[in-house]
């Protein structure tokens, strides 16, 4: 009777035991960590082109497709435009001062295709944007602070969609021209460089349902894919450039931004919603992972369902291209490093959907919802899970065999002019906790964090009504003014402790009801096991 009983209660203590090590009970559970960040850990802030620069139409640059798309009636939530945005264009020592208060020691922004190639050709190079930019450099490197580039972030000279954008193959070279370009004029003091930011947003919302330019959305089941697959080709030559011709004097190092949610189970203990949790990532991440960080190729699951609906629909070749062998070869392995961007998480469960037209939000077979509990933000796609970045994190280094990884973007919205914004201090505080247990807890080798964004700016098809900022910004001013917000004098002290510090016993958060609990339960299990045996 004793024994027996021994033998079950032994049997809950390593079951509750197991608990605490199960994904989603430990990242969700796991009270907040006081360390510190390995030394040299980066950190950043990022901005992107049209968003902040204004200057729409000066030194001769070209129109792009967000131009055009703004220019256009009725896209943007606000009817507003970056014609003038943040007038970074002409503020380039405001800019560096807000860097330097924030003591980052890096500042991603992109390149503006069109204001250095009017018309995205050779045939078109603007000087007076090639030495915008080489102000905004030279302003960096005397302030010490390390240029992250990107070189595309979404806007495409006017020119290069008239003859089909990314769907047109023949970008490959024109972008591989670009690159060049940049690599030549900025290669000696820019040491890190990403070909583009977030590729999924760039077919899906532009080239899918249509609510980013170009405003494609004819064809989601068709369009998405022939675009990835260009930029997919685009990234791997652009690497090979820089690899080939610049690396070696050079000495930088270049890769990509993808973004992913985290796409996790709804109900962790399904087997059906794991299965559905993992066609998503793949679908969300893998589309461009796989081919660059693992095989040269498109993810197996992908492959296979659009093949199958493919020739359901009576179709003789699948939607998604393929690869030939030597692009597969040419494409493997052109990184130097992971860039993530992340924001928000959600819970996936299987759904088959017979959409009449093809689409791609419905090729992968899953469904997703959000828990009613989590914190909304200032846009509607953002729900508040910090324990998703570390899952995330996770999942990349399972899949991909760790990687080096810079955080490239992450931050929250709202929709107040407000200086004291406490939930973006929660946010960031949370967010950058769970990157420092992955680091900590989980061996994820991240190198560098950066928060999205320096300033307020022009939110995509929100316009501005959706802010982002570490520093508001007066758009009904002229002079554009910049102010610091609560989050940038939290994030400046979070830079300058490289972590956070243990609190003083005055200051000592109490301990979360749930971890007591289990600290109770583990006390008395403990002490039963010992009485009975
Ligand atoms: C990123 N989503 O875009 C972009 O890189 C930034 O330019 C942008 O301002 C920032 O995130 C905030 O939106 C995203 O729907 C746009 O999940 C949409 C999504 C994610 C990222």
């Amino acid at each position: 009777m004793r024994s027996k009983m021994s033998i079950s209660l032994t049997l809950v203590f390593f079951a509750f035991l197991g608990c605490r090590t199960l994904v989603r009970c430990a990242y969700q559970d796991d009270p907040f960590y006081y360390d510190k960040f390995p030394d040299g850990f980066l950190w950043s802030t990022a901005t992107s082109s049209y968003q902040i620069e204004g200057g729409w139409n000066s030194s001769e640059k070209g129109e792009n497709i967000w131009d055009r798309f703004t220019h256009t009636c009725c896209h943007i939530e606000d009817n507003s435009t970056g014609d003038v945005a943040c007038d970074s264009y002409n503020k380039i020592q405001d800019d560096v001062q807000l860097l330097k208060s924030l003591g980052v020691s890096h500042y991603r922004f992109s390149i503006s295709w069109s204001r250095i190639m009017a018309d995205g050709t050779n045939a078109t190079i603007k000087s007076g944007g090639i030495d915008y930019y080489n102000r905004l450099i030279n302003a960096l490197k005397k302030a010490n602070i390390e240029p992250m580039v990107t070189l595309y972030h979404w806007d495409l000279p006017q020119a290069l969609q008239d003859i089909g954008g990314w769907e047109n193959e023949l970008l490959v070279g024109y972008f591989n021209e670009y690159a060049r370009t940049c690599f030549k004029r900025f290669g000696d003091r820019v040491k890190l460089w990403l070909t583009f930011n977030e590729p999924f947003v760039v077919v899906w919302v532009g080239l899918g349902f249509g609510a980013h330019a170009p405003g494609i959305s004819d064809r989601p089941g068709e369009a998405p894919y022939k675009a990835a697959h260009t930029i997919i080709k685009s990234h791997a030559e652009a690497w090979h450039t820089y690899d080939n011709e610049f690396r070696s004097t050079q000495k930088g190092r270049i890769s990509i931004t993808l973004d992913s949610d985290w796409k996790g189970p709804k109900d962790p203990n399904s087997a059906d919603d794991k299965a559905a949790s993992e066609r998503a990532m793949q679908f969300k991440l893998g589309w461009f992972a796989n081919p660059i960080f693992k095989n040269g190729d498109y993810p197996d699951v992908m492959k296979e369902l659009i093949a199958n609906k493919s020739a359901e629909e009576g179709r003789s070749t699948s939607r998604l291209p393929e690869f030939t062998e030597s692009e597969k070869l040419r494409i493997k392995g052109t990184f130097d490093f992971f860039g993530l961007n992340h924001y928000t998480t959600q819970l996936i469960t299987t759904q088959y959907r017979s959409d009449k037209k093809p689409n791609y939000g419905s090729d992968m077979d899953a469904k997703e919802s959000q828990d009613p509990s989590w914190q909304r933000a200032g846009s509607s796609w953002l729900y508040v899970v910090p324990w998703g970045l570390r899952a995330l994190l996770n999942w990349i280094k399972d899949n991909y065999g760790n990687p080096e990884l810079y955080i490239t973007e992450n931050g929250v919205s709202d929709r107040n002019a407000s200086l004291q914004d406490d939930h973006r201090v929660e946010f960031y505080r949370n967010y950058i906790n769970n990157v420092l247990k992955a680091i900590k807890k989980d061996g994820c080798n991240v190198k560098g964090y950066t928060a999205w964004s320096l300033m307020d700016n022009f939110e995509w098809a929100a316009g501005y009504t959706e802010k982002f900022g570490l520093h508001y910004v007066d758009f009904s001013d002229p002079a554009r003014p910049r102010k610091a917000k609560k989050s940038a004098e939290f994030y400046k002290q979070l830079i300058k402790d490289n972590g956070f510090n243990a609190p003083t016993s005055a200051s000592a958060p109490t301990v979360g009801p749930r971890h007591r609990a289990s600290s109770v339960l583990f006390m008395v299990v403990t002490l039963l096991v010992k009485f009975l045996m």
